[in-house]
């Protein structure tokens, strides 16, 4: 390596830049393999807060810039706090519709196409067209200078340059992160809904209107079984014949910082399924279904007759959502096990109906030939759920 000899004062500082310069180039030549993408303790930076903050992550129109935003996904869960994630190529409308079931404390928004002068003035149309003029809004990206005033005239609250250190976003999302307080009387039912289920969740009654939906489906299965991507598709089909449906999604909450990253939500196309289907995501660190069975009357209250609950992707033994739905659904994906599983106890005795999700893999009729041998009658659905096939039978069977 070449060193540089620099007397400064009389005193010779090769050595450290020497060691100063062998730092820089290492972090250049770093392999993209071997360093995290984020460098960010995780720790919980959020615990004096009334509540966990929950950040709905944005990105409007066309712009395919995603990198930033996942970096940024992972920092603010590093730090404790609950990330919701509705993927690219969101409408103004379908953001603010997210950002309101998912009861957001602040929308922060990652433009790096240019299209900030449309775009975030339509969000804020949105947010008050959906009930929830006062969310705060922050964006970053590439936000030329003389673009900045009219962003805040528009009623964003913060406006983020690309140095932007994740520290001074966990900050921004920290300070949006208030008590909660009830919304009534609003004239929108699914703003009051969203914050109704946010008091649940931290432990106090609700006053909102109560009604056991007609039928509480839970589906569960391993991680990766496609669980979301089934409900995603059956809802579309649900709205396809008119009807509504809701979604109650768990994800796993770590439990070192307390963070998660709720990424479920968009396998829903809330660009064509609009307010006809309502999405809650939620943070678990195991199977915890307290404040289930008062969410799910809420949700009927607001008038959804037919609810999906998705666990966090059970594991043998995690069979508590038996307890509060009417009926489950083990999902279950060729290649993730054999017969002697399948005798196991446990998860395939809770299962109502079997769905072999990912039908067109390697070894889906060994799966459904074993699933026989224990089903004792049982349904057995095979699915494609990310083509829609045999979902529209399974809605039938589930809800009909
Ligand atoms: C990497 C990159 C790409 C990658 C994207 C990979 C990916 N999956 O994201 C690829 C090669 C695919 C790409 C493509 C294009 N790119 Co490009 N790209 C970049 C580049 C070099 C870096 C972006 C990046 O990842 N930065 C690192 C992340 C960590 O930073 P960040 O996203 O800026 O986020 C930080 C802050 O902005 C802030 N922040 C961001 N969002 C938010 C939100 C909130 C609420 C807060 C608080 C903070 C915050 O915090 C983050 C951390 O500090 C930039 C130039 C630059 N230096 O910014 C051009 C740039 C963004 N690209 C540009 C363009 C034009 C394009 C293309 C149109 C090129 C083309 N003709 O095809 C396409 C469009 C692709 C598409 N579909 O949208 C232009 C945009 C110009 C503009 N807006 O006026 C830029 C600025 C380059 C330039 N100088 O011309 N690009």
């Amino acid at each position: 390596m070449r060193t540089i000899s620099i007397s400064l004062c009389g005193v010779c500082i090769r050595p450290v830049l020497t060691f100063a310069m062998g730092g820089i180039i290492r972090r250049l030549m770093a392999s993209p393999t071997s360093t995290p993408t984020t460098e960010l303790e995780k720790i919980d930076r959020c615990a004096d807060l009334p509540h966990r903050p929950r950040v709905l992550l944005g990105k409007m129109g066309l712009d395919g810039h995603d990198r930033g935003v996942k970096l940024i996904a992972r920092a603010l869960r590093d730090s404790g706090i609950h990330v919701i994630y509705s993927g690219l190529w969101q409408t103004p409308r379908s953001l603010a519709i997210s950002a309101r079931d998912e009861d957001a404390d602040m929308i922060a928004c990652s433009m790096m196409s240019n299209s900030h002068l449309v775009l975030v003035p339509r969000l804020m149309g949105e947010l008050k067209n959906v009930g929830r003029p006062d969310l705060i809004v922050d964006i970053g990206g590439i936000i030329p200078q003389e673009d900045i005033k009219p962003m805040h005239d528009c009623g964003v609250r913060g406006v983020y340059h690309t140095g932007t250190t994740m520290l001074n976003i966990v900050d921004a999302v920290k300070s949006a992160t208030t008590k909660h307080t009830e919304i009534t009387n609003s004239g929108f039912t699914l703003a009051e809904l969203s914050r109704n289920i946010s008091l649940v969740e931290g432990g106090v009654q609700s006053t909102g209107p109560k009604r056991r939906p007609k039928k509480v489906v839970g589906l569960t299965g391993s991680p990766g079984a496609g669980k979301s991507t089934l409900s995603a598709s059956m809802a579309a089909e649900c709205v396809r014949r008119g009807e509504k449906m809701a979604i109650i999604a768990y994800d796993p909450m770590s439990t070192i910082s307390g963070g998660a990253l709720l990424g479920d939500r968009l396998r829903v196309d809330f660009n064509t399924v609009d307010e006809n289907v309502f999405y809650r995501s939620l943070a678990r660190v195991g199977e915890d279904y307290t404040s289930l069975p008062e969410i799910l009357d809420l949700v009927g209250g607001a008038g959804f007759d037919n609810v999906f609950i998705e666990t966090v992707g059970a594991g043998q033994n995690d069979v508590g959502i038996r307890d509060v739905v009417d009926t489950t659904v083990v999902v279950l994906v060729p290649g993730m096990g054999d017969s002697v599983q399948m005798d196991k106890a446990g998860i395939l005795e809770i299962a109502d109906t079997f769905v072999v999700n990912k039908a067109d893999y390697d070894g889906e009729s060994a799966l459904v030939r074993e699933l026989l041998d224990i089903a004792s009658g049982r349904k057995i659905f095979e699915t494609v759920a990310t083509q829609g096939k045999g979902v529209v039978e399974l809605l039938v069977h589930l809800f009909d």
